[in-house]
């Protein structure tokens, strides 16, 4: 049997990404399942690198139930995260660069030494060397922000572009921080880090063993998002955007007019 054509899969959601252009969802038609789809965001991302960009992290999708229900699929996923998509804190984008941007309030964690895959969270302190609010931009390539479980694998999880406020030593408790996302100064969303598989420690072990499974394995210096805490909004032009996590300070993001 000929199975789906992984590396034509992953030219029209780089072309969809690139020419921000949403494209209909493909995986039932082309019969992509979730290993399948795995195997076209590797080609989706070797795109990037073969035209110079580098890999800098690693992203959790779908870790708390907000997100879940937003976008109805109710599975953790993981993308990649590369250095064109990261903005620095306080910087901005131009929307016209995405198809119907939306922003998250998120945790991110700065990888040291690496614990080896079904290690215990115990190790997390010393896999971790610092912790960061940070805001993720996601932009699903596909029309209407809706897609299937290997629809969105395949599309890289929605990665875009991503902000990491400043970095902290690892407090003592990460597991139930309040969580605000404001939009020019009004509270979009309000949730806490536990909404993040109970708690944001654990996403790194989801990360690990999920990623684990396709070869993949998490490099120090790495960035490793979470996953949101709260529904994603609509990033509208002129936006200024702002993620607080408890303890750990803010990010922020303008998005031009
Ligand atoms: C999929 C990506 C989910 C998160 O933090 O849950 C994600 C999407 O919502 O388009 O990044
Ligand atoms: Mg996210």
């Amino acid at each position: 049997m000929i199975g789906p054509d992984i590396a034509g899969i992953a030219e029209k959601l780089g072309v969809a990404a690139d020419d921000a252009t949403a494209i209909p969802q493909l995986a039932a038609e082309t019969g992509l399942d979730v290993d399948a789809a795995y195997a076209v965001q590797t080609a989706l991302v070797k795109r990037r690198l073969d035209r110079g960009e580098r890999l800098v992290g690693l992203k959790m999708g779908l870790t708390s139930k907000a997100k879940m229900a937003q976008v109805g699929v109710d599975e953790v996923i993981w993308g990649r995260l590369t250095d064109v998509m990261r903005v620095p804190d306080g910087g901005a984008v131009d929307v016209g660069d995405f198809i119907h941007p939306r922003v998250e309030p998120e945790v991110a964690f700065l990888l040291d030494r690496l614990p080896d895959p079904g290690e215990p969270v115990g190790s997390f302190t010393r896999a971790v060397r610092a912790v960061a609010p940070a805001i993720e931009l996601i932009d699903s390539r596909y029309a209407n922000f809706t897609f299937s479980l290997p629809d969105v694998i395949a599309d890289n999880t929605s990665a875009a572009a991503f902000v990491v406020g400043p970095w902290s030593p690892v407090p003592d408790g990460l597991d139930n921080l309040g969580v605000l996302l404001e939009i020019d100064g009004r509270v979009a969303q309000v949730g806490s880090t536990a909404a993040i598989l109970g708690d944001p420690r654990r996403a790194l072990d989801e990360g690990l063993r999920l990623a684990g499974r396709h070869g993949v394995r998490l490099r120090k210096g790495w960035v490793f998002l979470a996953g949101a805490a709260t529904a994603a909004v609509p990033l509208r032009p002129g936006a200024h955007v702002r993620a607080t996590v408890e303890k750990l300070g803010s990010a922020s993001l303008k998005a031009l007019s």
